[in-house]
């Protein structure tokens, strides 16, 4: 028998325990052992029930994800669980921690199923482009009706134990270690005299409008299909015959199983885990962190600490007039009292909260104890210079000091201390306490343990922290400056902001370059214009200057009320702002241009090309470390569609040559804008792939 299946007998009961950690994945060795398990249990004299139980943290945390797009190996996971099922023993299942996807399918597949009070069951295969393809679609709803396995399989989401009881996906919940109560709840039922049940003998629940679903399901999806595709399977399961309904259920799984988007959405799983892990900080200790200071109450401030005081540190949050303190105070009061609301903290935590852990000062001194202080004032260098001096003069020694700058240069800030190794650019997103991306960007001195507890940070913050060099703009600001300029070009060549969102929105951003300028605050982009220009700007660069009249004219987006968008009926409600197209039609007979037209498919294509390009030069530049970090970044900061697994993971999927091939052709109209990225050209030249960079950095 494998050794990932440990047998023991308890009296007439076999139990069956798991350990493969460090989350019982169903591994091929797993699989067999279970199947070895069973028959040895049927095989030996006086047993009359099966247990099957996880050692570690888990019960099963679902199929093994690193097999797939491998050649599937025997026995597999269907038929393995039919053979539970039919065993003439009578089988339990014990859960705690989760039960995922092929492991909850393995709980369904047993006749009994216990759980302890923190267990979370769940079936999240469309998180990764896929459907549950071990019988999930057909023997859940038999136990819970359509409409919840329908919510529980296209959300993902994980069910807490007394839930899952409620549905009835589990029929004992009770506090204990899993083993025993699995061993003392199979014996009551041989007590009881329980009877087998196959749950695939269960009739098959009532019907809905299938149709309906599917489209309602799919247009929820904004491009991504899985989900959609567990209606049709758990169709399949209420009009045909079990097994029928479960190889129709097969067929969509490796149908999906082949798709681009299982492909993105595997990497962005893996990725997602991998971007925290950087090689040069193996076995670098972080140092203690407890107690944060905040410079800045403003919007970002109040989100830094906000998040800050959600992750359990205490929060010193300095501002420069009580006045200001005060609004800071009800600016992160409005914030928790949303956490509040979404029940992610209590009331005595909440009020502890503003009562206690949070300070907000008025005086540099009272930084004087902070382990790390996170700098959010006004984006201008002599006035970060200034915060800098100061702390500077009043953090303890081993105190980190960051900034948040989303542009400026880190190695100048830290240049105006005396420990520049001990300063670090720490780059939240707007909201900083819903915003999963955090940038830490690491200047030339900055001291390894200080890069580490950032990540340290990151990581008891719940963010997904990227490692960046210094550039302008670090990673995410960087290429987004590059495809929003692709787009500007659009513009002026005759595709309008509209035609440009919508081929974007449909392509799976949440938002078009254009909206998302409006909800940001045309202003912003109208100063890094005007810094651009005085800091003087290539005269072979494209330069228009009709954004600039909407700003001058008050229109500064949804903050204002207009901007690319008329938002006077609400955000969920804009239309076009008719004296933009007027602007844009008056710059392009200024700059001579004749207009043309653009489809969706060139949008597209020449908006990804150039973010694409850019995000090699960051790579290539090594101010990303691996093209997954780039990936992570637009995924978590920049509203880049999961299902496509990042820029680079949509590049390899889409062809490096075919891209680098619309990039030459571009390159001809505009030499200067498309100057194409060497690490491009090499890959392709070596017939390499930006995954093949990943694998080179991880091995
Ligand atoms: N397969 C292989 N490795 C896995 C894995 C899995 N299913 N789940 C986790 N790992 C690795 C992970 O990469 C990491 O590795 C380590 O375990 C710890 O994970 C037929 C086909 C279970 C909630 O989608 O959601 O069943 O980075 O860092 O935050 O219908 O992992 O240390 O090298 O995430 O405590 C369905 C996926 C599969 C669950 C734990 N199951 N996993 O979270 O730790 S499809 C899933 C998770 C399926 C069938 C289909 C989470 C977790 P490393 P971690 P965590």
């Amino acid at each position: 028998m494998s050794d990932k299946i440990a047998y023991s007998r308890h009296g007439d009961i076999a139990v069956l325990t798991v350990q493969n950690p460090p989350v019982n994945a169903l591994s091929q060795a797993v699989r067999q052992g279970l199947w070895d398990g069973m028959d040895r249990a049927e095989a030996d004299d006086g047993v009359k029930a099966v247990l099957i139980v996880g050692e570690g943290r888990a019960f099963f945390a679902g199929a093994d994800i690193t097999e797939f797009g491998k050649p599937p190996m025997e026995p597999h996971l269907p038929v393995l669980i039919n053979r539970i099922e039919a065993s003439p023993l009578l089988v339990v299942a014990s859960m705690h921690g989760v039960s995922l996807g092929g492991g909850l399918e393995v709980a369904l597949g047993c006749h009994y199923r216990i759980a302890v009070p923190s267990a979370r069951v769940g079936l999240p295969e469309v998180h990764l482009g896929l459907i549950p393809g071990a019988g999930g679609t057909q023997r859940m709803p038999r136990l819970t009706g359509v409409e919840a396995a329908l919510d529980v399989m296209t959300t993902g989401r994980q069910v807490k134990a007394d839930e899952a009881a409620k549905l009835g996906l589990i029929d004992e919940v009770r506090d204990g270690d899993p083993k025993q109560n699995g061993i003392d709840y199979a014996q009551s039922l041989l007590g009881a005299g329980a009877p087998r049940r196959p749950v695939s003998e269960m009739d098959p629940p009532a019907a809905i409008d299938w149709d309906g679903a599917f489209e309602a399901i799919l247009a929820r999806g904004r491009g991504q299909i899985s989900p959609a595709w567990c209606v049709r399977a758990v169709q399949a399961g209420v009009e045909k015959p079990f097994a029928e309904g479960l190889a129709a259920e097969r067929k969509i799984f490796m149908d999906l199983m082949a798709t681009d988007q299982r492909q993105g959405m595997i990497h962005a799983f893996f990725s997602e885990r991998a971007v925290g892990n950087l090689p040069e900080l193996k076995g670098v200790e972080p140092r203690s962190l407890q107690h944060i200071g905040v410079i800045g109450g403003g919007t970002m401030g109040a989100g830094i600490a906000t998040s800050a005081l959600l992750s359990g540190f205490q929060v010193t949050l300095l501002e420069m007039t009580p006045e200001a303190g005060e609004a800071a105070h009800k600016r992160i009061a409005g914030n928790l009292s949303g956490a509040l609301k979404r029940g992610k903290i209590s009331q005595d935590k909440h009020d502890a909260i503003l009562t206690s852990i949070l300070t907000v000062v008025t005086n540099y001194d009272a930084l004087s104890d902070v382990d790390l202080v996170i700098e959010a004032v006004f984006e201008e260098m002599s006035v970060k210079k200034k915060v800098f001096t100061e702390l500077d003069r009043v953090c303890k020694k081993g105190a980190i000091l960051a900034s948040n700058t989303s542009y400026l240069d880190v190695n100048e800030i830290a240049a105006c201390t005396k420990r520049p190794e001990d300063v670090i650019g720490l780059h939240f997103f707007s909201p900083a306490h819903v915003m999963k991306l955090l940038e830490i960007v690491v200047a030339d001195k900055t001291a390894k343990d200080v890069v580490a507890t950032g990540f340290e940070l990151g990581k008891r913050m719940s963010k997904i922290s990227v490692r960046a060099g210094v550039c302008d703009g670090f990673i995410g600001n960087r290429i987004l400056s590059t495809y929003r300029t692709a787009a500007d070009h659009m513009i002026l060549d005759g595709a309008s902001p509209y035609e440009i969102d919508k081929a974007l929105e449909d392509f799976g951003f949440a938002m078009g370059p254009f909206a998302v300028a409006d909800l940001a605050g045309l202003d912003i982009g109208w100063a890094v214009r005007k810094r651009k220009r005085a800091e003087g700007i290539d005269p072979r660069a494209r330069d228009s200057s009709y954004a600039d009249k909407l700003c001058e004219d008050g229109h500064f987006g949804q903050k204002t009320g207009k901007g690319y968008y008329d938002y006077s009926a609400g955000a969920k409600a804009r239309v076009p702002n008719p004296d933009v197209m007027p602007l844009i039609e008056e710059e392009r007979a200024k700059q001579g241009i004749t207009p043309r037209d653009f489809t969706s498919e060139e949008i597209v294509r020449r908006y990804m090309a150039a973010m694409v390009n850019e995000a090699a030069k960051v790579v290539g530049e090594g101010i990303a470390r691996r093209p997954l970090d780039v990936d992570m970044t637009l995924l978590f900061g920049y509203g880049f569609p999961r299902y496509r697994g990042g820029p680079l993971k949509w590049a390899d999927i889409v062809g490096l040559p075919e891209l680098l091939a619309d990039m030459k052709e571009y390159q001809k109209e505009d030499p200067y804008f498309w100057q194409i990225a060497p690490l491009l050209e090499k890959l392709v030249a070596e017939g390499k792939t930006f995954d093949d960079l990943n694998k080179a950095a991880a091995a």
